[in-house]
């Protein structure tokens, strides 16, 4: 009943095929060139390094899409539990080089474009970078897949297909961001297959009447409908054959089925509505920790969860079993509150159309569902108003309301004739207009709520949703702190440092089991490792040097200490404090004697990062930082001892090149802001130690590589509501080396002055909310610790490979297995050899 017609010969004809799947370097240059010559239609003489990239990629493809078939199939017929991921940015850079290494094939691969005339790091530089994602948010979801798969946990993402990623970051005269789009799909890209044939229909607007005493099944009819067609992408593991899936969903018009206005002669009425259906899916909001409010995303997120449930629940239904089994075969986690409306849509589908009690349907609903929380800034956490969303969805706006109603009801019996305690639990924040809270939604939907790291999930509970861990008790409440995929962070980024790494230990587990790093704590002291490690870190300053030279222009002293600051650009990062740092660096060079100078440990400041388009204040820090470079780049007396870069378009493949090169990074947020940081992590995994303030996971990467290897400074959490009420009261000291850098800036040192008034306030008169002044000395202090360590290179090397070594609970691999074991209740299943 597998086959139809004759079984034998399907059995043949899939035995011919699985040939063309040959790992050796001929079978692999075979089937390049069928692509070449078919796919491409293109002949030998006619290869460019593009159509080689294009060509080989597609023949990685097709291992993909076998393996692919192979895992769905038996999932599918095993009737295994899913997860699904649910998240609106997922950040996966570079598919090839990343696939060629999951697979086991770079080896063979690199010999076969080789023999065909091409190197294999020219073409893996011709691909793109799939930048569906803002910044560690969904690099994150990117990791966690990767660690799926190779775990064998089976789980899908869900997503949108942006025909606009994050865009390209272009650097000005002046030094200004300027925003360019990233038509990424501009060349193809052979890591989707369209599943045209799968189209769901997403409706909004329309006329919604609830059920009876609000709990029976509603209706909602009417509306305009719009297609989602999904793309999947394999997400291969490392070394098995399970490769789990991204689905992500593209907006399409109905315009051809729309007969009614064609029949009316209205042709363009129908066309523009088809274009704007498109519009859905047209561009990633570009905002990181900042909830802008916009219609269309909300429009984004009602047909991104509404598409990714209508799939599962298809899914489930052929497995003919009663609904409140749902839980038991789909565990859905929600990737911050982007996916929120997943909770009354589920309720929707179930009440309304599957005819379930409603408090059936609730139990199965929070069952299902759980909720990772990953930031406490007020600026991000996501309120829609109530207009808006009974206009766009009318019936999931009355379902909210029956749930909170349901609650409310609930927490009044709990404690009764506590208005304040309704006001701050309810669902709905009063006010003009009314906004629905969509973290409260996610918590009361949920079973289970986390944090991101230590610190962070501590504060959610504490701070931000103190009432609802008195109502739904302790245990609804969780820490998972992030993880980071050692595959891509580790083996494919820093080649080098990782043969190293598998040739000391005698074997390359730790690839999969990254605690195993621990055993090179006993070569730290070893001279001959150390000299061999220092040699890694040296090769990949040098790469970087290049690119600095390459992009930039620049000529750096190639043995300076590299001193990163890399992520997104925010207040709360405080880019701000590390370049007034490097510019009183600058003044103090150039106090100095040419001789006491040269004593000093020279210094490559290494900064990138995007800010959001309509963040000033954070462009303006871009700014000040390309002002700063260009002054002091341009100075011959300090060139040798102190350069800065600003390296444009930051991204997943420029990390890949700069983090293995630093031997500093920065994470210096002001303490309680950063939910966790994931760079910290990549950074300390590839011997680079840390400079930062005790926030998210620093204080825990701290814990594990040990106080000795870390250069921490500044004010704790429980300090900052004082600090933060003294500047109010305009009680604050200014240390004089903060004036004196100040003074600098508005000298004109750095190019025209008055341009750089807007940042230098937030300094001043009680607006220093990040409190970059009462920070600015002791991260001086440390810095100068930073500088006397390093002169001692042998103690130096020792610590950076302690760090690396001490990295292995920061796998993403352990995360997955604790979301796995604690909150999706999964276990891992090993896909069988004659599957
Ligand atoms: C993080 C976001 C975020 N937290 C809203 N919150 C967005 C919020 O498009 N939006 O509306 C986009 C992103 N991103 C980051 O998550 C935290 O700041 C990091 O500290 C953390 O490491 C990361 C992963 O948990």
């Amino acid at each position: 009943e597998i086959f139809p017609g004759d079984a034998k010969a399907w059995k043949s004809a899939i035995a011919k095929n699985a040939e063309s799947l040959k790992t050796d370097v001929d079978s692999i240059n075979a089937q390049i060139v069928h692509h070449v010559e078919t796919t491409l239609a293109r002949a030998a003489f006619n290869v460019d390094e593009m159509a080689m990239y294009q060509a080989a990629a597609l023949s990685v493809r097709d291992r993909l899409i076998h393996n692919w078939d192979v895992t769905q199939t038996f999932h599918t017929q095993a009737r295994t539990k899913r997860v699904y991921y649910f998240s609106l940015e997922y950040l996966l850079g570079r598919g090839y080089d990343n696939a060629l290494l999951n697979l086991g094939v770079r080896q063979p691969y690199n010999e076969g474009l080789k023999g065909l005339g091409f190197n294999m790091e020219d073409v893996i530089d011709v691909e793109r970078d799939m930048g569906l994602g803002n910044g560690g948010l969904g690099r994150l979801a990117a990791c966690y897949l990767d660690s799926t798969s190779t775990l064998d946990i089976p789980c899908w993402g869900y997503t949108l297909r942006y025909s606009q990623g994050i865009f390209k970051q272009i650097i000005d005269s002046s030094g200004n961001q300027v925003e360019v789009p990233d038509p990424w799909l501009e060349n193809q890209n052979p890591w989707e297959i369209p599943r045209l044939d799968n189209a769901v229909e997403i409706k909004f607007h329309g006329e919604a009447t609830p059920g009876e005493g609000g709990k029976g099944p509603g209706t909602w009819t009417g509306g305009l409908d719009v297609l989602a067609v999904p793309y999947d992408i394999p997400v291969p593991g490392y070394k098995t054959q399970t490769t789990n899936n991204i689905r992500a969903w593209s907006a399409r018009g109905k315009v051809s089925f729309d007969l009614a206005k064609f029949n009316a002669g209205d042709y363009d009425a129908a066309v523009r509505e088809a274009e704007e259906a498109e519009t859905i899916t047209r561009v990633l909001y570009p905002n990181e920790n900042f909830d802008k409010g916009k219609a269309l995303r909300l429009k984004q997120q009602y047909f991104w969860v509404a598409a990714s449930l209508h799939d599962i629940c298809r899914r489930f239904r052929k497995l003919r079993v009663p609904w409140s089994e749902f839980p038991d075969y789909n565990a859905i986690q929600l990737n911050d509150t982007h996916p929120t409306l997943a909770i009354p849509e589920l309720m929707r589908i179930l009440v309304d159309e599957e005819g379930q009690p409603w408090d059936e349907a609730w139990e199965i609903v929070r069952r299902t569902f759980s909720y990772t929380n990953h930031t406490v800034l007020s600026e991000a956490l996501e309120k829609w108003s109530v207009p808006l969303v009974e206009w766009l969805l009318p019936r999931h706006l009355q379902i909210i309301y029956e749930i909170n109603l349901d609650m409310l009801k609930d927490v009044e019996k709990k404690w009764p004739n506590d208005r304040a305690r309704l006001a701050r639990m309810s669902l709905i924040e009063e006010g003009y207009p009314k906004m629905v809270r969509m973290a409260n939604l996610a918590v009361v939907g949920s079973h289970r709520v986390n944090g991101v790291a230590a610190l962070h999930s501590h504060l959610v509970q504490q701070d931000l949703f103190p009432d609802f861990v008195e109502y739904l008790g302790r245990d609804h409440f969780g820490n998972v702190t992030n993880g980071v995929t050692a595959r891509r962070w580790l083996l494919q980024c820093n080649p080098s440092l990782a043969k190293l790494i598998t040739d000391t230990l005698g074997s390359d587990e730790w690839v999969v089991n990254l605690d195993k790093l621990e055993g090179l704590t006993k070569y730290a002291k070893d001279k001959a490792f150390q000299k061999k490690w220092a040699a890694c870190k040296q090769a990949n300053r040098e790469r970087l040097c290049d690119y600095i030279e390459a992009t930039l222009g620049l000529t750096v002293n190639r043995h300076a200490l590299i001193d990163v600051q890399v992520k997104r650009i925010h207040e709360y990062k405080r880019q701000f404090m590390n370049i007034l740092g490097v510019i009183f660096r600058y003044l103090q060079l150039k106090k100095m004697s040419p001789a006491d100078r040269k004593r000093l440990v020279p210094r490559l400041s290494v900064f990138a990062g995007k800010a959001a388009p309509g963040y000033y204040i954070a462009k303006l820090i871009i700014r000040l930082c390309n002002a700063v470079s260009k002054t002091i780049n341009a100075d011959k007396d300090i060139r040798e001892s102190l350069s800065v870069a600003f390296l444009p378009d930051y991204s997943v493949s420029l990390a890949e090149i700069i983090i293995p090169a630093s031997d500093i990074s920065e994470h210096i947020s002001t303490a309680g802001t950063e939910a966790s940081g994931t760079s910290n992590m990549k950074f300390a995994l590839n011997g680079g130690l840390l400079l930062g303030t005790l926030d998210g996971a620093n204080i825990e990467i701290a814990e594990a590589v040990g106080d000795e290897n870390v250069f921490f400074f500044g004010h704790v959490t429980p300090d900052v509501p004082k600090l933060r009420r003294a500047h109010h009261f305009g009680e604050v000291q200014y240390p004089a080396e903060l004036l004196e850098v100040v003074d600098a800036i508005r000298s004109g040192m750095f190019g025209e002055a008055g341009v750089f008034e807007p940042l230098l306030g937030t300094l001043f008169e009680g607006k220093d909310h990040y409190l970059v002044s009462d920070d600015f000395l002791s991260y001086l202090q440390a810095q100068k610790m930073v500088d006397e360590a390093y002169v001692d290179q042998p103690s130096w090397v020792e610590k950076t490979i302690n760090s690396t070594a001490r990295m292995g609970r920061f796998a993403s691999d352990r995360a997955v297995l604790q979301y796995a074991e604690e909150i999706w209740n999964i276990e891992p299943i090993k896909i069988p050899q004659d599957a």
